[in-house]
């Protein structure tokens, strides 16, 4: 097992009694046939039907009294059946699906329907999963729909196929070969996402080059969303807000300009030719250099409505992003995207999206919310995660992301009273938007694992659910990823989930522990750099994060510092803006903070920091002890591949700890408290440290 087949993976049941079970659901299939989506249905269930059973599944021409399993939208199938799940078809809408174990022509059976294909598509995946976790199907009655209308992966892929940000080798998309070759991984990146209901894809980087809307390339894309349509997923690109200049041959990009204007209309016109179904335009604009209506003295709503009126006839979106700051007012950066967005709230088209990443600076190992969400009641706002660890240890660390989603997801912003979570802001049930979305900056690349760190595919899997049912919980998750994974063996599962769900808490307490942020060393964002404080802009230093002073350290933003607070709903803003109420997961993002303040477990603060970074250490320590206690249930190669990445992650584990508390220590001026092993080696040797080659690194970028 070399991890190519994700949590797709079929292999045979051991338990020879549950096969029996199932085979017997299986003896008589009917599935309705008739569209590519339907037919891929179909297959995958073979597949995983062969592969956990044993069995080549046998397909009756039309339902029949000997079916076991029968598997139709709604107006293919028997009147009684439909009579029977009436009510269920009202409340899954298009994409849902019903499985349920029925009473047909006296005999028991599993129904398998929807209202469109796609939702049978997402059935029979889902039947499969029921299958690898070893569920009892006797009773069995599910009815499922997802939450929000975009479920969307964002490639960070250049044309190049570098990945920024990528830490699982190059960029899937062979640009040299498309559009005649079409690689088994287009189709089996495909099957993965369908199986956790992903159906939109950016295939290239928000740091957009133009030449994607060329027609030597447009080609290219169209032989990708075929591959992908029948899947249920959608091709999205990034638009490049100077592409009018850049291949258009004009002298501007002017929203506002009526050639700017037809210049897009064409544009989405010949893309719509090629891909009757592309989902539309992913933008970055003027955001850390790209650039975008503020060039021409316009604003984000010009910007965006222009491309939006472009998409608009065709069904398209717009998915305009709110990540910016200035470089000219740099008091603090964490309030800038809510200062330039939320006056704009309902000034937006109906087709555009408003995309923001989950906290206010920038996918730190933890982060308040963003206070964007809940702000911007008459806009379709959409949320963005990031599944490629950029700032949690790339590759290398095992780190499981749905606990950091779940805990954004469940925050309240109390924006509409109490109980208006993110997770109910983004869904639209509260204000309604007219449409709703989420998107993950994908861990993917061409590595034989698609994630390199075989457990960052849970993270990719983890994303998905989240995105199809964002009140999940993280364990649910884990249970399921690792079950499908691996195996079903409690001795296994309990011990490995115990260890993602606590590993988030781990890459904070080593990282940036407190509410500290943004410690990185430049550029690459791997190892610790709290003493950078040369880069041209104010704030991408570390200093500017942590502002550690002979006094104490941490980012005042309360209603005595730059009062980033009031950004957030009065209850909220309350809660984070003294000392003694805001939570200490938060307590030096938002305040600066006197070396010697107690904190509630009675240490005071440069005590209590020195500790959670050795408490961070001792979780990777533990990491390592549960992946040796689980030795017996997976192969070899599998044990050695984790345990190896553990130990590096321990390595540098240590390395984060000793470096930040000797820089630390050099204003705090006190000593560490006795529960800290010594760090090994000097500030001016961890200072010294160079990271000569980092993957996923920004060209031309400080
Ligand atoms: C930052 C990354 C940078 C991205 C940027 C973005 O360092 O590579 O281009 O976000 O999201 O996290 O646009």
């Amino acid at each position: 097992p070399n991890g190519y087949n994700l949590w797709l993976n079929y292999s045979q049941k051991p338990n020879s009694s549950i096969i029996k079970e199932y085979q017997k659901v299986s003896t008589s299939v009917y599935f309705q046939n008739e569209s590519d989506v339907l037919n891929v249905s179909r297959e995958e269930l073979k597949r995983g039907l062969k592969g956990m059973l044993g069995v080549d599944v046998l397909f009756s021409d039309a339902i029949s009294k000997s079916n076991t399993l029968i598997i139709a939208t709604k107006n293919n199938l028997h009147q009684d059946i439909q009579n029977t799940l009436e009510t269920n078809y009202k409340s899954i809408g298009d994409e849902g699906f019903i499985i349920k174990s029925i009473q047909f022509k006296g005999k028991q059976i599993i129904v398998i329907s929807a209202n469109q294909d796609v939702g049978i598509l997402y059935g029979v995946f889902r039947f499969l999963r029921l299958l690898q976790m070893e569920t009892d199907l006797s009773t069995i009655h599910i009815i499922d729909s997802p939450k929000l209308d975009l479920r969307m992966l964002n490639h960070w892929d250049n044309l190049d196929r570098t990945v920024e940000r990528g830490y699982a080798g190059f960029s899937l998309w062979n640009w040299q070969k498309l559009p005649d070759f079409i690689d088994q991984r287009y189709i089996d990146y495909a099957r993965a996402n369908a199986s956790i209901g992903i159906n939109g894809t950016v295939l290239n980087n928000v740091n957009a080059s133009a030449l994607i809307l060329t027609p030597m390339y447009l080609e290219k894309v169209a032989a990708l969303a075929n591959v992908f349509r029948p899947y249920g997923i959608k091709v999205y690109l990034t638009a490049r807000f100077s592409a009018p200049i850049e291949i258009g041959g004009l002298d501007t990009a002017d929203p506002l300009n009526s050639e700017v204007q037809n210049w897009w209309n064409t544009m989405a016109s010949n893309i719509y030719k090629a891909i009757p179904d592309f989902g539309g335009f992913l933008v970055k604009a003027n955001s850390e250099g790209q650039p975008g209506p503020q060039n021409y003295n316009r604003t984000h709503v010009d910007g965006a409505n222009m491309l939006a009126k472009a998409l608009q006839p065709h069904n398209g979106v717009v998915i305009w992003r709110s990540f910016v700051y200035s470089e000219h007012d740099v008091t603090d950066r964490a309030k800038q995207a809510y200062s330039e967005f939320v006056p704009f709230d309902g000034k937006f088209m109906d087709n555009v999206l408003v995309q923001s990443k989950n906290g206010p600076i920038d996918f730190q190992p933890r982060e308040p919310f963003h206070p964007m969400f809940g702000a911007m009641p008459n806009t379709n706002l959409m949320m963005e995660f990031q599944i490629t660890q950029e700032y949690l240890g790339f590759s290398t660390h095992l780190v499981f992301l749905p606990k950091l989603f779940e805990e954004v997801l469940k925050a309240d912003t109390y924006a509409q009273g109490k109980g208006t979570t993110v997770a109910k802001v983004i869904d639209g049930s509260i204000t309604k938007p007219k449409l709703t979305g989420i998107a993950g900056v994908s861990n993917i690349g061409n590595d034989i694992n698609w994630t390199g760190h075989p457990f960052a595919q849970a993270n990719w899997y983890g994303f998905g659910r989240l995105a199809w049912n964002p009140h999940l919980s993280s364990e649910t998750i884990a249970d399921e990823w690792l079950r499908a994974t691996y195996c079903n063996n409690s001795k296994f599962i309990e011990p490995v989930k115990n260890m993602m769900l606590n590993s988030r808490e781990a890459v904070v307490n080593y990282m940036n522990p407190l509410g500290l942020h943004h410690l990185f060393d430049t550029n690459h964002h791997y190892g610790p750099g709290p003493w950078v404080s040369n880069l041209s802009r104010p704030e991408w230093n570390p200093t500017y994060y942590h502002k550690a002073d002979e006094n104490g350290i941490g980012f005042n933003r309360s209603s005595t510092g730059s009062n980033a607070v009031e950004q957030y709903a009065n209850e909220v803003a309350h809660v984070f803006n003294t000392v003694e109420t805001c939570p200490e997961d938060y307590l030096l993002w938002f305040h600066h903070v006197p070396w010697d303040y107690k904190l509630k477990n009675g240490e005071s603060l440069w005590n209590g920091l020195a500790l959670k970074y050795q408490e961070g250490v001792n979780q990777v320590s533990q990491m390592i002890a549960t992946w040796n206690a689980v030795k017996p249930y997976v192969s070899e190669a599998e044990y050695k591949e984790v345990d190896m990445l553990l130990n590096i992650q321990l390595k540098e584990a240590k390395w984060w700890k000793d470096a930040s508390l000797l820089y630390f220590q050099t204003f705090s001026k006190q000593p560490f408290p006795k529960d800290i092993v010594k760090p090994e080696k000097s500030l001016e040797y961890y200072k010294s440290l160079k990271f000569p080659f980092a993957p996923g690194i920004r060209p031309h970028w400080d």
